[in-house]
């Protein structure tokens, strides 16, 4: 057997029950067996796939908080460092009820390899609980992320472990967890990014996962003789990542014409009104209904169904796994010309083949959202030096850097023969800088 299907057998046997952990380490490994076997005695040798895919540390611990109604309720909270080699590890927090360790892995498992194609010196991990904060007051999400941040504050800090957010986890949720941090640690330093404005956060946080997809698609399509004007995208999600990628490719002259949350869809032919999305997930923290009883071009429908939508491009800026091979049949019928990645891991293997077989330009996340976390690098820096920037200047750093990310991993894929495969020039570019780095720092 291989070495590379060899370590796959191992992580699905060790690990039960992770089938997302699974799915992401499969993905990877395989878009590296042109390298690994170029290597193959001395990386067996070294364990050097046993030691990429076994995290440093794992914290697995109990968050006891206090509810409205006097009622002790306890969520499992994690952390997963996976990964030091080219900086301390950075990552989200997840809080959905959906949460368990065998995200949290995979989610920590894609931030390795995404942090090192940033360029910027940052390792891998993710955090999170099965916490949910919707529906929750301001008050009981306050006593959940001081509970969280008591037992995480002793495993991280500015030059360990810096984490921010992720689906559930927002501008309330980081204020929240830094006082708890502050206190507890009496140091007021950069252990989270994602912070607000007047308390150490950068100026274009907020907006960089979503502004950073955008700018990588724009390039990509420029160098297919593409522009994004009079393009039609359809985009999933309505949180931070869809509502930031809906608005740059408006300003880029597309029309989106779909968004989603996790009841429903909404159409919107003449396209989304991103401020009116904005007051409502943003401020009033409400469903889509309302975005549709406020605008009258909107149709609401329950349930899935943005990706039967005609488009140009396709941004699943959800979740993982919610663009399935149907949806992936679908949008090859329907013409559409490229699909890329906001969220992490949103589409399943045998779609991402299937869109790849049938020439539709493919990025995956670790490549495509990694303006979010390169700008949380750029926000390290500014906290290190004690100084801000301009929006402009950290927007111009993002648009370099997505820039540079996608021309990485399209040298990558054609220097292995892979031409247009931007997953095995993700997996490869991301996996090669991390190796080196791991090489040597001997075995650790
Ligand atoms: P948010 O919590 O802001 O938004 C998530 C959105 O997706 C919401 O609209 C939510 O619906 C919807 N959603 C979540 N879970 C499901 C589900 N199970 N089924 C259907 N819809 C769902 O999160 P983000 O926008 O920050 O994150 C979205 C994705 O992007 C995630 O995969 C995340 O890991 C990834 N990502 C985020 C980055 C960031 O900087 N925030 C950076 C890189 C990647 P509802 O409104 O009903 O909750
Ligand atoms: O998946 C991701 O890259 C994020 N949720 C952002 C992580 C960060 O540290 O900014």
């Amino acid at each position: 057997m291989s070495y590379v299907d060899e370590v796959i057998a191992q992580v699905i046997e060790k690990n039960p029950s992770q089938p997302e952990f699974h799915q992401a380490v499969k993905e990877v490994l395989d878009s590296l067996r042109l390298v690994i076997e170029q290597n193959e005695d001395a990386y067996r040798k070294d364990a050097l796939l046993e030691r990429l895919v076994n995290p440093e540390r794992q914290l697995i611990f109990r968050v006891p908080w206090v509810d409205d109604k006097g009622q002790v309720q306890v969520n499992t909270g994690y952390r997963v460092q996976f990964n030091s080699a080219i900086g301390p590890y950075k990552g989200g927090i997840r809080l959905h009820p959906s949460v368990n360790l065998g995200i949290i892995k995979f989610l920590g498992f894609e931030q390795v390899f995404k942090n090192s194609l940033t360029g910027l010196p940052i390792g891998g991990g993710k955090g999170g609980s099965d916490f949910d904060p919707k529906g929750k007051s301001d008050r009981e999400v306050m006593a959940f992320c001081q509970s969280f941040m008591t037992e995480l504050s002793k495993y991280i800090g500015a030059d360990t472990d810096v984490p921010a957010g992720d689906i559930g986890t927002g501008a309330r949720e980081i204020g929240y967890m830094f006082g708890q941090y502050k206190r507890l640690q009496n140091r007021y330093e950069g252990v989270l990014t994602g912070k607000g404005l007047s308390y150490g956060g950068s100026l274009a946080r907020t907006e960089a996962t979503g502004y950073g997809l955008l700018y990588l698609v724009e390039e990509m399509m420029k160098c297919h003789g593409e522009e994004m004007t009079g393009k039609t995208v359809v985009v999933s999600g309505a949180g931070n990542v869809a509502i930031y990628a809906i608005q740059k490719a408006q300003q880029m002259g597309a029309k989106v014409v779909t968004c989603s949350d996790s009841t429903g869809w909404i159409y919107d032919p003449e396209g989304i009104d991103v401020d009116l999305l904005k007051e409502v997930k943003e401020v009033k923290r409400a469903r889509l209904t309302e975005y549709a009883a406020a605008r009258e071009s909107a149709v609401y429908h329950e349930g899935r169904g943005v990706w039967a939508i005609p488009c140009d491009i396709a941004l699943p800026c959800a979740t993982q796994n919610e663009l399935l091979i149907d949806d992936a049949k679908q949008l090859v019928a329907n013409g559409c010309k490229a699909v890329a990645e906001g969220a992490n891991m949103p589409t399943t293997l045998d779609a991402t083949a299937y869109l790849q077989d049938n020439g539709v330009l493919f990025v995956p996340g670790k490549a495509s959202n990694a303006g979010g976390v390169a700008t949380s690098a750029l926000e390290m820096t500014q906290n290190s030096e004690r100084l801000s920037w301009s929006f402009e200047e950290v927007d111009s750093k993002l648009q370099g850097i997505m820039v540079n990310i996608y021309h990485n991993i399209d040298n990558a894929a054609k220097k292995y023969g892979k031409e247009g495969n931007y997953v095995v020039g993700a997996n490869i570019a991301g996996f090669e800088k991390v190796v080196s780095a791991m090489n040597a720092q001997g075995i650790v």
